[in-house]
């Protein structure tokens, strides 16, 4: 774009994104507030890359675990496969570890928090969709305390092309229909993690759908917790964050 002065400038979203298609190496990724020191193009394998991350998770190298995480989305991978593969993995390893004990807890909860701030920088660093986009709209039901899924899906639709608003962790289904209300959303999303909050969202699910559905918005249901096959088909279930990917690229396209 140009500047009112008539000089040429690269929004930083549009940078990194051909960054990435070129797989090109980046001397100073601080500069693009991807932390710095990201190592672009390394061919580590998912394995290893998973595992690398594990261990800077398990130690609370805070940095470097941010540095795999930020450096597999500069070097070309797909973000939705950061999040299904990489990211995924390493913590269902670190989800093993609250058995032997008070210590994996505390491991756990700072994971997340590791976790949190390289899901933040990935999405800080996404093109701004424009701003006649359409707005998709979630978070996790109530009493699901779970926070990175529904950051994650909001980063998804991002990338996609959607504005997308996280309402996050424990969102009541009234708070989140007036948020859509507000918004005009078209697309409404609970990650459901807890299978707690899911037990007691599911009497409830059929008439929120039939709800958004009569508001003309589709509803996307995902998370670890609740049925794959649902009787309604005013719910979309979807179980990856690539299928997510495919799903709203697939809605935006039809618009
Ligand atoms: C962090 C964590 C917690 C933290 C959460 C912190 C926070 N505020 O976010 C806290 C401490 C709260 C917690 C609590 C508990 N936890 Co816990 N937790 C985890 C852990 C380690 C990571 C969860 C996570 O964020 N994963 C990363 C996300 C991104 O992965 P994901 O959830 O699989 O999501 C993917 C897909 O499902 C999908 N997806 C998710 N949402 C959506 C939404 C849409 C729209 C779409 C399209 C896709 C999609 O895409 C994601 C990426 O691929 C998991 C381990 C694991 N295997 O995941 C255990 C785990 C889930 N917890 C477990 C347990 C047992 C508990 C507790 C019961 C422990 C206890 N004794 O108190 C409580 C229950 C809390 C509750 N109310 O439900 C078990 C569940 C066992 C089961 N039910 O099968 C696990 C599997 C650990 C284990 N191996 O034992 N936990």
């Amino acid at each position: 774009m140009r500047t009112a002065g008539g000089h040429r400038r690269i929004p930083r979203g549009e940078a990194i994104r051909y960054i990435r298609e070129a797989h090109l190496p980046v001397d100073r990724p601080e500069l693009l507030g991807l932390g710095a020191g990201t190592e672009v193009g390394a061919d580590a394998d998912v394995a290893s890359e998973s595992r690398a991350l594990y261990e800077a998770l398990h130690q609370g190298r805070r940095d470097e675990a941010i540095r795999i995480i930020t450096s597999s989305f500069l070097g070309g991978r797909p973000l939705a496969w950061v999040f299904d593969e990489l990211m995924r993995d390493a913590l269902a390893e670190i989800g093993t570890l609250w058995e032997h004990g008070q210590e994996g807890i505390f491991i756990e909860h700072r994971a997340i928090d590791i976790c949190i701030s390289a899901v933040a920088r990935l999405r800080g660093a996404l093109p701004q969709p424009p701003a006649d986009a359409p707005v998709a709209i979630g978070g996790a039901p109530a009493n699901d305390p779970y926070l990175l899924p529904s950051q994650m899906v909001a980063a998804v639709l991002q990338d996609v092309g959607w504005q997308s608003i996280n309402l996050g962790p424990d969102t009541p289904l009234d708070v989140l229909a007036g948020g859509a209300n507000v918004h005009q959303a078209q697309l409404v999303w609970l990650s459901c993690s807890s299978d707690q909050a899911f037990a007691r969202l599911k009497p409830r699910l059929g008439e929120f759908a039939e709800s958004m559905a009569a508001h003309g918005r589709r509803l996307i249901l995902g998370g670890r917790a609740g049925e794959t096959r649902l009787s309604n088909d005013r719910i979309v279930r979807i179980d990856t964050m690539r299928e997510l990917d495919a799903f709203a690229r697939g809605v935006l396209a039809a618009r």
